[in-house]
């Protein structure tokens, strides 16, 4: 049954800000997760839009005879199958560009962590042993004279780039294609970059073409000054080849911001001390989350007022059919 406004379904989590705005707007339901035994016989045909944080399957979509459009929380899509929604001509919306700046701090912020070893540092002075034990030890590692082999360079990996640059480090990049105009070095294999660099910082989107792209023998390549961070997905990196890679000095150390199993972080990385983790916290400020919020329900609300969405994924550049 229709009410005039249209009904979006958030299924799961959803930032609050997100969801004192849209009820401007729409008509919202809930269901607890993105399960299609969820689904009322009302949700089916009343459903126009849903806003996700988080995985939307292929089946979940199907459940709605009139889903127009998908706003996902984040500008990784990995949890959403974009492709299924291209050939349902559903558009699926991300939120690229307004967190950009912040991952890049904290993928810049990870790399210092995890080089320098600052964590644990204030952990000696927080356990009273700087006073007890005198200072702490220095690091092996240092961020002077490294190359930083940048894996992806679209958005977040340039802010990145431009941040390193005042680092005073060398810069390289492995993406499928080069990017015209800039100094950096492109390697057009991972391993090649590998080979050439000393640090990789890990910022492609989580697809098939990129799963357990860090493997045993990419790490192998990096060698035993190497250091590899990851603000990109945790599905890019083959975790127990990482764990086996750290521990064996294979590689120096890690990390980490993003792990394949959210929340669960594998023991075999918890037990290493060459190992800096964080809680997928890289766009995790107020005022960048703020941000992402407004433009998932900008997303929503232009999409039904004009017809077109801000920002839809390059898999669904779609505007609406007229109704
Ligand atoms: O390969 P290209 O030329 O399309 O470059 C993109 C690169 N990339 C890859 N590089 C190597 N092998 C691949 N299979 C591959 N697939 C993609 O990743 C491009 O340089 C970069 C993606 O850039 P943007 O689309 O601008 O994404 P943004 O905003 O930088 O975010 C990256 C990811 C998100 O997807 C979330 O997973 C995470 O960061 O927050």
């Amino acid at each position: 049954m229709s009410h005039g406004r249209p009904r979006i379904l958030v299924p799961g989590k959803m930032s609050k800000r997100v969801l004192d705005r849209l009820p401007e707007t729409f008509d919202l339901v809930f269901v607890e997760a993105a399960d299609p035994s969820l689904v009322t016989p009302e949700m089916v045909s009343d459903v126009q839009g849903i806003a996700v944080s988080g995985k939307l399957p292929a089946g979940f979509m199907d459940a709605f005879s009139n889903l127009e459009i998908i706003a996902n929380f984040g500008v990784g899509y990995d949890g959403i199958d974009a492709a299924h929604a291209a050939k349902r001509g559903v558009v699926v919306t991300n939120t690229p560009d307004v967190l950009t700046e912040e991952v890049a701090d904290t993928a810049i912020g990870l790399l210092l962590n995890t080089v320098r070893q600052l964590p644990a540092a204030e952990q000696w002075l927080r356990q009273g042993r700087w006073a007890r034990d005198g200072a702490f030890a220095l690091s092996p590692l240092t961020l002077r004279g490294r190359t930083v082999g940048l894996y992806g360079l679209g958005r977040i990996g340039l802010a990145i780039a431009r941040r390193l640059e005042a680092f005073g480090v060398s810069i390289a990049y492995h993406t499928r294609t080069a990017r015209e105009g800039l100094a950096y070095t492109h390697y057009p294999t991972l391993k090649d970059m590998a080979e050439a660099v000393d640090t990789i910082i890990v910022i492609v989107p989580g697809t098939e073409a990129t799963r357990r792209t860090i493997n045993a023998e990419v790490l192998q390549a990096l060698g035993p000054q190497g250091v590899l961070i990851n603000v990109g997905r945790g599905t890019t990196v083959d975790e127990a080849a990482l764990a086996d890679a750290l521990s064996r000095g294979v590689i120096a150390a890690a990390g980490l911001d993003v792990f394949e199993s959210e929340p669960y972080v594998p023991e075999a990385l918890l037990a290493l001390p060459n190992v800096s983790l964080l809680p997928h916290v890289g766009s995790a400020s107020q005022a960048t989350r703020n941000e992402m919020a407004d433009l998932v329900v900008d997303n929503l609300v232009a999409w039904f007022d004009t017809g077109e969405a801000l920002t839809p994924v390059e898999e669904t550049p779609f505007k609406r059919k007229s109704v």
